[in-house]
Formats: C-alpha cells, sequence, structure tokens
C-alpha cells in the first residue's frame, strides 16, 4: 500500500512543478455518462482518444475506464495509450486527480484533495461524487507514489503554478462557500503555501463567463514559462468576458511574482461566443441532479484550456476563424514546442477543455528507492 504521509508537501521540501517543467506522463479518464455527454458519449470518446493520441506522441499516457468500457475505449484508443481498470463518476482527472509534487532529488509524491463535484450539494455539478474521490489516492497507488492527503476541497483545475513559488487562482471558486466554507482567504491561502510550496498567490477576482466549474484559473490564464502567462481575451467591450479579462489584464499588469518579476502577458482572442446547439442539446439524458444543458446557453470556449506535454502543446479548437491565430500566437511563444490543435467542442459540450481532462505526473521517482539489504558479516 503507498504511503499516507503525515506531514505536508513543504514540511517536506516538495513543491508543485510548472506544467511545462519535464513529465513522466498523462493521466486521463474515459468518459461515458449520457447526461453530461451527448449521444452516449460517443462523439466525446472520439475526441477524449484525439487528445490522448496527440499527447502520446509526446509523453506516456495512462488512461482509466470502467470496467463497462474498458473492452471499448481499447480498441478505440492507440497501443502507445495504456488503458488501466479505474472507477470515475465522470472524466475530468484534472480535478479529482492527484496534484502532482517533486523535491529537490528528484522524488515525486501526490496530494489527494477532497472533491465535491464543483460544489457539492451546493451547486455542485452531480451527484454522488463518491469514486472521483478515490481516483488520486489509486493513481498514487499505482504509481507507489507517496500521498498527502488534504483535508481541504480543491480541483487541480482551479491552480497554476509557474514553479518558483507563484500561483494563479480565482476567488470565485477557492472563495466559493461551497468549496471550504469554514476557511477563510488567510486561510485558504496557507493551505495552498503548504500544500504546494508556494509563496505568493495571485487571487484573480472571476474566471470565464459562464464556466461551470465557477471559475477555474486554468480556463483564463495560465503559465508558458515563469514570468509569462497567457490570457483569454476579447475585444468586444459589449461582451460579460471583456470586463473579466480586463480586470485579470489589470491584475497581472501590476503585480509581481514571487521572485520579483514583472509578468509578460499574451492574450488569446476568445472563440465564438460558442453556445449550444439545439441538436447538441437534445443528445443529452436529462436527469434531475445533474446540470442541465439548454440550447442557446454560452459554452465556456477558451484556448487557454490547453495541455502542455514533453516539447507539446496540445491545443483545443472549435473549427472557428480563430483557431488559427491562437496557433499562431502560442507557436511564436513556444518555439521549443510542436502545437497540436485537436478538435474539441464535444469536450467543451460537457463543461471543459483538454487542460480539464488531462494530469500531468512530472518526471522523477514516484517510489522510495529500496535500501539495500544490510551486508552480510564474516
Ligand atoms: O472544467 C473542468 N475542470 C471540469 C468541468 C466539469 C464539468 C462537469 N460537467
Amino acid at each position: 500500500m503507498t504511503e499516507t504521509l503525515p506531514s505536508t508537501p513543504r514540511a517536506d521540501g516538495f513543491r508543485m512543478p510548472g506544467e511545462f517543467e519535464p513529465h513522466a506522463g498523462c493521466w486521463m479518464l474515459w468518459p461515458e455518462r449520457g447526461d453530461n455527454w451527448r449521444l452516449g458519449a460517443r462523439p466525446a470518446q472520439q475526441a477524449f482518444a484525439a487528445v490522448a493520441q496527440a499527447i502520446a506522441r509526446f509523453e506516456p499516457v495512462t488512461l482509466g475506464v470502467s470496467s463497462r468500457q474498458y473492452l471499448h475505449a481499447r480498441d478505440v484508443l492507440p497501443a502507445s495509450v495504456r488503458v488501466v481498470e479505474l472507477s470515475a463518476n465522470d472524466s475530468w482527472m484534472r480535478d479529482c486527480g492527484p496534484t502532482f509534487v517533486v523535491n529537490e532529488s528528484g522524488a515525486v509524491r501526490g496530494i489527494d484533495w477532497e472533491f465535491n463535484a464543483w460544489g457539492g450539494l451546493n451547486g455542485g455539478l452531480y451527484f454522488p461524487w463518491d469514486q472521483d474521490s478515490l481516483v488520486a489516492r489509486k493513481v498514487l497507488e499505482m504509481e507507489r507514489a507517496g500521498r498527502y492527503r488534504a483535508d481541504f476541497v480543491l480541483e487541480g483545475g482551479s491552480i497554476h503554478t509557474d514553479g518558483q513559488g507563484t500561483l494563479l487562482t480565482t476567488e470565485e471558486c477557492l472563495l466559493n462557500p461551497n468549496r471550504n466554507p469554514g476557511l477563510g482567504k488567510a486561510e485558504i491561502e496557507a493551505r495552498l503555501e503548504e500544500y504546494l510550496g508556494v509563496e505568493q498567490v495571485i487571487w484573480l477576482p472571476r474566471g470565464v463567463v459562464d464556466d461551470e466549474t465557477s471559475g477555474h484559473v486554468d480556463n483564463l490564464c495560465c503559465f508558458l514559462r515563469p514570468g509569462v502567462v497567457v490570457l483569454t481575451w476579447t475585444d468586444d467591450a459589449s461582451d460579460p468576458q471583456h470586463a473579466v479579462s480586463l480586470e485579470t489584464l489589470e491584475i497581472l499588469s501590476s503585480c509581481r511574482d514571487a521572485r520579483g518579476r514583472r509578468l509578460e502577458i499574451h492574450k488569446l482572442h476568445q472563440p465564438g461566443p460558442l453556445r449550444i446547439t439545439p441538436e447538441e442539446a437534445e443528445g443529452v439524458d436529462r436527469i434531475e441532479g445533474t446540470l442541465p444543458r439548454r440550447a442557446g446557453d454560452r459554452l465556456a470556449a477558451s484556448y487557454v484550456n490547453f495541455y502542455l506535454a514533453n516539447g507539446g502543446l496540445i491545443l483545443p479548437t472549435f473549427g472557428e476563424g480563430r483557431d488559427a491565430e491562437a496557433a499562431a500566437i502560442l507557436a511564436a511563444l513556444c518555439p521549443e514546442r510542436r502545437i497540436v490543435p485537436v478538435p474539441a467542442r464535444e469536450i467543451l459540450l460537457g463543461g471543459g477543455n483538454i487542460h480539464c481532462i488531462t494530469q500531468q505526473q512530472p518526471a522523477g521517482q514516484p517510489h522510495a528507492v529500496p535500501k539495500p539489504p544490510p551486508a552480510a558479516a564474516h
């Protein structure tokens, strides 16, 4: 059994690395619930498979799937993707999976946060979430990685770090009373510092408009490398997203990171606005207790929700004029990465995007190196 550690990552000299740092691989889950994904999740499965295949060009991918779907997923996914049986209530590995941390010697451990399906019974997206709650622990067990159990609700999509002491997050999510109602801002910040090994939390007020996660930062902005941030943007001042992106830009432009640097900020103009079509809404099973999908509802579409793989950037695209512009901006900003566009509208319809369905495992040694047996006395 993997060890549950009694301390915290910071106390043990661990920190959360930036996503742009080297990975051992990537974890994903397989979508199948018909009350979130249309047409029994078939189109979403094709999209997830394309994401897994794109990432597998750069690093090993492990995808967790239910026993019911195992043979189907194995058939759809390329041989380069490892498929393991892993129960979950849905397929958002970023949020229910572990957050990995590393130390100076290259040891890797993971944080198992509390998970309540983005708000529990007070605005959460579905019930139950009992299997999601076990995903992080199971991943760490498979990797034989030490586990920190955090007595604190947090989803991986609500944080981004530069790996050098700075964390981006939003008040809309982390201060939402449906996450950690007993804790104030200072207490939450103290926990982020203790678990993620950061010193400076940059609080952004709100996430992307109509984002059902309560404004996860991973749809709004992220680090490409220390000191460099990309931000979803719209030039349309009549779009409510404009005010959100503008306030974010103002905060990011006026702050300094944990190393005292000013941030370089690049805008990625959003697609759309995109909305659910009647045909798309019609294909989703309506079940009480799960967030309904209604024709005309705005989708929280953003190019920032990409995944950084080793040497790659897996970019969500929407069949839009802006797709090529986003790819060109990111290619210019990241000459060391190959930009791989993957059509992602089917993922967006489920409420997130490529970053939300992936979780990187940093390069390093996840299990303790066994001590050699004592030398026999002669
Ligand atoms: O975007 C995410 N990080 C998760 C979205 C969950 C949507 C559930 N319907």
